[in-house]
């Protein structure tokens, strides 16, 4: 499954993935050649389990004239070649890129894709970490058979008017349609934006040889709409259909969207008006069986986990998400802080040269892909990276500036981990804060919370703002019980993150927190030797979701609140 909706009824698509290619390895001694069910991570496949390096997957496809190729994630960089012609290249596992092949002959066509899991001088996000960055064509691959031009995203924001009408209120939305000419010939012809089944609006449209154009339209009233929440997640189709001068359909964009309002007032985050309270779980895409590439059924369980902790947001550290996901957490009212792709970049990582533009892309691929979704609520940047110095804040200020030119609908913020020395607080919406007190030091959560709280107001631009605690929990390894409770056993996690849940829900400016984390994972046998079994084993679920004894402390506390603040 691509997405959990259609996306065309008139352009000719077709899923690559889900299905058999052909795979082998191409650095190291003995090479290992098999048939692999794509989407999938090497890691996964007997005897591959720890190759690092290049591999080649491949299979044969059907198709003439101007192919489309969408590539919703590979991990981590990617060589493309159609016929043995280099058509992509692509840097990072958790964005999408696409690969526009024209004029291809009719009949059977080979597709490589040179996967690199690697880490690297040229690597500035991906580098040996507290999580692992998997092997493999890990998200969906699509071919679609386009004409000259096509439709390449629609953008649509929506929009509350007051005193519009009887109710009060009515929304309304505006949609900005992003057109690409492949061919050298002009075109003219009409958009056509329907919302719910209907037309909302028709436009002209021009475009040159080889023109990329974005067409905006005016704020469009959407009657039918009513707010999606969590409480009532409701969801509609938005269609752009592209006819030519002969009133001809010729291409075609579903999208699904969701009326609801982020904004920040004082220190409160307004959902609807409304002051959210975050109970939240940070989530890897990592799975045991399935590495980074979680099939739908695989996330739908862990969505379930997660609503039945009573949990309403995840945050999907440290990394844009699989819009898969992304589609259940808007189907099903689960709110999502998402981030561009960096964890714990010291300011010399920072400076690796290639560091600004991968964050760069990452963050316009994020964007790009993922605006529609409602149950996105902020973008998050740089997990605990150089906030506290003066190179890192101008590389902070200048991601913060680029999300703004992006996305001005949704607030922002970056988890900082620069306890009393983060120098970053003026440019985001929302300040963030990772802290471990009772677990990477002995410290009573309340008195360091508050302490941290207070230095925020008193010392730095946060003041005032919302504030919420992205990261907080302790270790525990499944089916270690004993009854001294030290470090390590399920009893002593139990009962630190009811100590720390307490703390936070009970601090005054705080709008929620973050578990950390959802599920046991996998880190980089490079990275952190000393961690057992090396893995992060501070899931409240083990990483086979079996739950520890802490599943039942986190569930009756996140039950006991309401989505929003009283
Ligand atoms: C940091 C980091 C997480 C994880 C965590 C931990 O807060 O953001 O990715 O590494 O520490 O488990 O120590």
């Amino acid at each position: 499954m691509i997405r959990t909706f259609e996306t065309h009824k008139i352009r000719k698509m077709k899923e690559l993935s889900s299905y058999l290619w052909d795979f082998e390895t191409l650095s190291g001694e003995g090479d290992c050649r098999q048939q692999v069910y794509v989407p999938s991570c090497w890691e996964n496949y007997p005897g591959t389990a720890a190759y690092t390096g290049k591999a080649r997957y491949c299979r044969t496809f059907e198709a003439e004239g101007n192919v489309r190729l969408e590539f919703k994630g590979v991990s981590h960089t990617a060589c493309v070649y159609v016929d043995g012609e280099k058509v992509a290249s692509h840097y990072n596992a958790y964005t999408i890129f696409e690969a526009i092949v024209p004029n291809l002959r009719p009949g059977k066509h080979t597709l490589e894709i040179i996967a690199d899991n690697s880490f690297g001088p040229e690597s500035a996000l991906h580098v040996p970490n507290d999580y692992q960055s998997y092997g493999g064509i890990s998200r969906a691959v699509i071919m679609e058979e386009i004409e000259d031009v096509y439709i390449k995203w629609i953008h649509f924001t929506p929009l509350l008017k007051r005193n519009e009408n009887a109710e009060g209120k009515a929304w309304f939305g505006k949609a900005e349609i992003n057109l690409c000419n492949v061919s050298n010939l002009d075109f003219t012809g009409t958009i056509v934006v329907n919302f719910a089944g209907h037309r909302l609006v028709s436009l002209p449209v021009t475009l040159k040889g080889k023109e990329t154009k974005i067409i905006t339209t005016e704020e469009l009233l959407c009657r039918e709409a009513e707010e999606w929440s969590p409480e009532s997640p409701r969801l509609y189709s938005i269609e752009a259909i592209l006819e030519d001068k002969d009133s001809i359909s010729v291409d075609d964009l579903i999208e699904r969207v969701g009326f609801r309002i982020i904004e920040v007032s004082g220190k409160d985050i307004l959902l609807n008006g409304k002051k959210l309270l975050i109970k939240g779980l940070c989530r890897h895409e990592d799975h045991p069986q399935f590495g980074c590439a979680l099939p739908l059924e695989a996330m739908q369980y862990d969505l379930m986990i997660a609503k039945d902790l009573g949990a309403n947001s995840i945050r999907t550290t440290h990394y844009p998400n699989d819009e898969l996901f992304l589609d259940l957490c808007d189907e099903q009212g689960i709110l999502v802080w998402e981030e561009n792709h960096a964890r714990g970049l010291s300011e010399e990582l920072m400076r690796n040269p290639y560091f600004d533009k991968q964050c760069e892309d990452c963050i316009y691929e994020m964007i790009t892909a993922h605006y529609n979704h409602p149950s996105i609520y902020i973008w998050g940047i740089l997990n605990e990276c150089a906030s506290h110095t003066e190179y890192g804040k101008a590389c902070y200020e200048a991601q913060y500036e680029w999300i703004r030119k992006l996305d001005a609908s949704r607030p922002r913020s970056s988890a900082s981990c620069q306890f009393k020395t983060d120098i970053c607080f003026g440019y985001p919406e929302i300040v963030s804060y990772n802290i471990y007190p009772k677990w990477y030091h002995d410290t009573p959560v309340k008195e360091y919370l508050k302490d941290l709280y207070e230095w925020v107001q008193d010392n730095t631009e946060g003041k005032e703002k919302p504030f919420l605690i992205t990261e907080i929990g302790a270790g525990a390894l499944y089916g270690y019980r004993h009854p001294s409770h030290v470090k390590w056993t399920e009893e002593y996690q139990a009962e630190t993150l009811k100590e720390q849940i307490t703390a936070v829900f009970e601090q005054d400016g705080c709008s929620g927190i973050y578990i950390w984390q959802f599920c046991d994972t996998r880190v980089s046998s490079s990275w952190f030797g000393t961690r057992p079994r090396t893995m992060n084993n501070k899931g409240i679920v083990d990483e086979y979701r079996r739950a520890k004894l802490s599943y039942e402390i986190v569930k009756g506390m996140y039950k006991a609140k309401g989505n929003y603040k009283v």
